[in-house]
C-alpha cells in the first residue's frame, strides 16, 4: 500500500477504491430481495447524505451529539488521566470535532502522542490530519481511508508503552443489531492491550419513547430527508429508479428490542428497476423498507455487552439528563 502522503508528521493511507459502490451493489441485491426489504444505514452517507447529518446534529430533537460534547468537555481530563493514554484512535472520526477535545486534554497532561483517525472520506482524512499536526505541535497523524466495518487490520500496531485509546463515539455502535454488535465489539477488544489500553464508547440511553421519536422524526424533516437520501444514492450509484418523494419516513421505538427503527414507506404499488443489478423490485403499497436501527442502552445493557466481548467497563459518565453515557472499558473480566 502506497501512503497518499507521508510528511514528518502525517501518513495517510487508503484502503478504498475512487468508487467503492461493491458492497453498495451487494446490499442492494441482498436486502431488495428479501421477504422484509432492508438496506444498511452506511449507505446514507454520500456528500448530500452527510450535510444532511450534520444539520441532525444542529436539530433542537436531536439531542446525542450534544450531550456526548458535553460529557466530553466536562470530562476529557479525566479520561485522559484515567488513561494516561498517548494515542487515539478513532473509528469514523470525521471532523474530528469532539475527539479534538480528547487531544488538547492529552497535550494538556503531556502526553499526546499519535492520532489515528478511520474514516471512508479521504477529504476529511486529510484535512483533519493537517489541520490538527497544525494545531497541536508535536503530534503525528496515521490516518485510514477506509471502512471500519472491513478496514480496522490496518490499524497500526500500538506502540510499546504508549496506552492507547479507541474511540468509537456518536452511539454509531447502536446501528449494528445485536449479534453482529457483539462481535464488533470483540474485534475492537482485539485492538487493545490488557490493562494498558481502553475502549471510549459513546452509547444513546434508554428514555422516554417521546424524545427518542421526536429525535428521529424532527419537525423541519431533515432526518426525513436523510432517511429518502439512500434512494438517491442507490439512483445514482447503480442506475435505479425509485420515484424518492414516493416514499414516506417512518420512525418508532421498538421498546421490547430497545431500538430505534427508521423504515421507508412506499405510499403506492411500484416497480422499481436497478439497471446495474439487472435487478426488478416490486412494493406493494404501503410496504415498508428498513433503512435503520438505533439501539438505545440501560447501563445494565452496555455492561453485558461489553462483558460478552471480554471487555470490563472501568468508568461510566453521562450528560446531565441522564441521556447519553461515554463509557471507558479494558480488555479483561
Ligand atoms: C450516526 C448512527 C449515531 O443513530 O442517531 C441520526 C444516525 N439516524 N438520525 C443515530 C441517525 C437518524 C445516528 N448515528
Amino acid at each position: 500500500m502506497t501512503p497518499l502522503v507521508t510528511t514528518d508528521a502525517i501518513v495517510v493511507e487508503s484502503f478504498v477504491g475512487p468508487k467503492d459502490e461493491r458492497s453498495l451493489a451487494d446490499d442492494v441485491l441482498d436486502g431488495l430481495t428479501r421477504p422484509f426489504k432492508e438496506l444498511p444505514p452506511k449507505h446514507f452517507y454520500d456528500a448530500r447524505g452527510g450535510e444532511l447529518f450534520d444539520r441532525i446534529c444542529e436539530l433542537p430533537e436531536y439531542y446525542p451529539t450534544r450531550a456526548e460534547r458535553a460529557i466530553l468537555e466536562a470530562r476529557a481530563a479525566d479520561v485522559v488521566a484515567a488513561t494516561g493514554a498517548a494515542e487515539l484512535v478513532e473509528l469514523g472520526s470525521g471532523t474530528a470535532a469532539k475527539s479534538r477535545l480528547l487531544l488538547h486534554a492529552m497535550r494538556a497532561a503531556g502526553t499526546l502522542r499519535r492520532y489515528v483517525p478511520v474514516d471512508v472520506t479521504e477529504a476529511l482524512v486529510l484535512a483533519t490530519a493537517a489541520e490538527l499536526v497544525d494545531e497541536l505541535p508535536g503530534l503525528r497523524v496515521h490516518g485510514i481511508v477506509g471502512d471500519f466495518e472491513r478496514h480496522l487490520g490496518h490499524v497500526p500496531e500500538a506502540e510499546p508503552g504508549a496506552p492507547r485509546i479507541v474511540a468509537f463515539l456518536g452511539g454509531t455502535i447502536g446501528n449494528f443489531p445485536p449479534g453482529s454488535r457483539r462481535r464488533f465489539l470483540r474485534g475492537l477488544a482485539r485492538m487493545l492491550r490488557p490493562t494498558i489500553d481502553h475502549l471510549l464508547l459513546g452509547t444513546d440511553l434508554v428514555k422516554d419513547p417521546a424524545l427518542l421519536e421526536a429525535a428521529y422524526d424532527d419537525a423541519q424533516g431533515v432526518t426525513a430527508e436523510f432517511n429518502r437520501n439512500v434512494l438517491r444514492v442507490v439512483n445514482r450509484e447503480l442506475a435505479a429508479d425509485f420515484d424518492v418523494e414516493s416514499f414516506e419516513h417512518v420512525a418508532f421505538f421498538d421498546p421490547e428490542r430497545e431500538w430505534i427503527e427508521m423504515r421507508l414507506r412506499a405510499c403506492r404499488r411500484m416497480d422499481v428497476r436497478v439497471d446495474a443489478l439487472a435487478l426488478e423490485v416490486a412494493f406493494a403499497p404501503r410496504e415498508e423498507l428498513r433503512t435503520e436501527i438505533s439501539a438505545k442502552f440501560t447501563p445494565a445493557r452496555l455492561e453485558d455487552d461489553l462483558a460478552a466481548a471480554g471487555l470490563r467497563l472501568t468508568e461510566v459518565m453521562t450528560d446531565r439528563d441522564g441521556h447519553f453515557a461515554l463509557s471507558l472499558s479494558t480488555p479483561g473480566r
